[in-house]
């Protein structure tokens, strides 16, 4: 990046007038933030963001999707959120001491590089606690991931009936 941007200043001939200088230098610094934040965003891909719909008493629902980490960085994913929820939290299920399946609060998921992460019934969610609407089957919701190094990824959560299984 330094490279580039030493590349970048040699191709362009900076006046030297202190001010010229100082809109140059937060332009590049602007610029070098901008390419760093959105390399992270562009190395990863999701598909098929859906949602469990709810009936109007229901103020809970789950939100699942699939994430490939094509950066070479091992990430975490360490939050979630949504603006259809008061709270979101990421979720796993894990047998209990009696065999029975419940579901537990994590604080991170690990999503290492080249790897896919897939949130599915029964495994990896997004809980969505105090949701502001009801969730009608065909809409969609959307849901911000965010990574260990800063970044984040949203994606469309489109609404599936109660019955869905995905693949
Ligand atoms: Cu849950």
């Amino acid at each position: 990046m330094a490279k580039l941007l030493n590349q970048f200043r040699k191709n362009w001939p900076i006046p030297h007038t202190s001010r010229i200088n100082k809109v140059m230098k937060k332009l590049l610094l602007t610029l070098t933030l901008f390419v760093l934040y959105g390399t992270a965003h562009a190395h990863i891909i999701v598909q098929d963001g859906w949602a469990r719909a709810t009936t109007p008493s229901q103020k809970v629902s789950a939100a699942y999707v699939i994430l490939t980490n094509h950066s070479p960085d091992d990430l975490k994913i360490v939050a979630a959120h949504s603006p259809i929820a008061e709270r979101t939290e990421l979720h796993t299920h894990t047998m209990d001491e009696h065999g029975r399946m419940e579901m537990t609060h994590v604080d991170s998921i690990p999503f290492p590089s080249m790897e896919m992460v897939q949130f599915k019934p029964g495994g990896w969610h997004v809980m969505m606690i105090n949701i502001n609407r009801t969730l009608v089957v065909g809409h969609d919701v959307p849901v911000t991931l965010t990574f260990d190094d800063g970044s984040s990824k949203t994606f469309r959560a489109v609404v599936k009936p109660l019955s869905y299984r995905p693949e």
